[in-house]
């Protein structure tokens, strides 16, 4: 562990090491010589990617980040007097503006003492952590710099205060069933019997509000998804046209959720210079670069019931597009 910040309001410390810089090095040889490629969706996420991310939210089609935070605006009161939460923790923190419609239901309680968030990007929580110390009169903040499918167990303890772990944005869907079920069993060990989870959920709905969400006219979508290519051509020496791959987005019925791939135009050879790995891609072939599961309500509560945790409040907005679930340990 690494203290990167030490001040009376604010502590920062750092989890990450060497091999978390080589995880996508193992996730890119380990997932492009799969007989379906695939890359995680968590390397999309560089400056450049959380940038293209922002501006998905902000656009006409990118229904789930309103509808959540119309959520958030409405509920965040009932939320704070359901829970007395003084801690929150926030698992994939980014920019942390919604985690201050809390912080603000919290100050309004009179409950409000830390805010803890974990993200991967240590200059993305120090921002944060200077500006919330700024706003909020007595805030302290603990930033973990960290993976939280990794160091859940890195949290710090909450003190005397019932405390929020929140997984907002959807981004519990990115993970296929089995592992979305092993992350909230790992969330659940860091929950005491008095702490809750709110977990954001995006929800099943026509299957062309959801494909046009993903794939919106102006192609800032596209243009994230192929960022991916771009991080791996940067980070590991690699030489992918990222305009020789299409972006592909539909609903799949079935295991309902969205997936995202990039289809390879023409028949492309890449070399992985770092892994001295070489990449054909026949024409047409895809990568598969995104699952992002859609839920219902029954759906939610059966993952909660297999994590040992228990649905206690479901709200959604006014469309019925996203959910937010709090729950307790059974
Ligand atoms: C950040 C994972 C919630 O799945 O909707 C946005 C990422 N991908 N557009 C999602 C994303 C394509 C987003 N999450």
């Amino acid at each position: 562990m690494k203290t990167l910040l030490e001040s009376a309001s604010i502590r920062i410390e750092s989890w990450l090491s060497e091999s978390d810089e080589r995880s996508l090095a193992n996730d890119v040889l380990d997932g492009l010589t799969k007989p379906f490629k695939e890359v995680p969706p968590k390397h999309f996420y560089d400056a450049r990617g959380s940038e293209l991310f922002e501006r998905i939210c902000e656009l006409p089609e990118y229904y789930p980040n309103r509808a959540e935070r119309a959520i958030l605006d409405g509920e965040a009161d009932a939320i704070v007097a359901a829970t007395r939460a003084g801690d929150l923790v926030e698992l994939g923190s980014g920019s942390a503006d919604k985690a201050r419609i809390l912080l603000d239901a919290m100050a309004r309680a009179g409950t409000l003492r830390r805010y803890v968030p974990l993200d991967v990007s240590e200059r993305v929580v120090e921002e944060a952590a200077c500006r919330l110390v700024e706003e909020y009169d007595g805030l302290r903040v603990h930033g973990v710099i960290g993976d939280f499918q990794r160091h859940l167990d890195r949290v710090p303890r909450a003190g005397g205060v019932p405390r929020i772990v929140a997984l907002l944005g959807g981004t519990i869907g990115n993970f296929p069933p089995g592992t979305r079920r092993a992350l909230l069993r790992d969330i659940r060990m860091v929950l005491r019997p008095e702490d809750r989870l709110l977990l954001g959920t995006d929800l099943v709905k026509d299957p062309a509000v959801i494909e046009a969400a993903y794939d919106d006219e102006q192609g800032v979508t596209a243009e994230f998804n192929r960022n991916v290519l771009h991080v791996i051509n940067r980070e590991l020496g690699a030489d992918f046209s990222p305009g020789a791959f299409d972006h592909i987005a539909f609903f799949d019925r079935r295991n309902e959720w969205v997936e995202m791939r990039l289809r390879a135009r023409r028949p492309c050879s890449v070399m992985i210079g770092d892994l001295g790995l070489r990449v054909e891609f026949a024409a047409g072939e895809e990568l598969r670069t995104e699952i992002s599961a859609k839920f219902t309500r029954a759906r939610v509560e059966a993952d909660f019931e297999a994590a040992g945790l228990a649905l206690d409040r479901w709200f959604t907005d006014s469309d019925d597009l996203f959910a937010l679930s709090l729950a307790g340990c059974r």
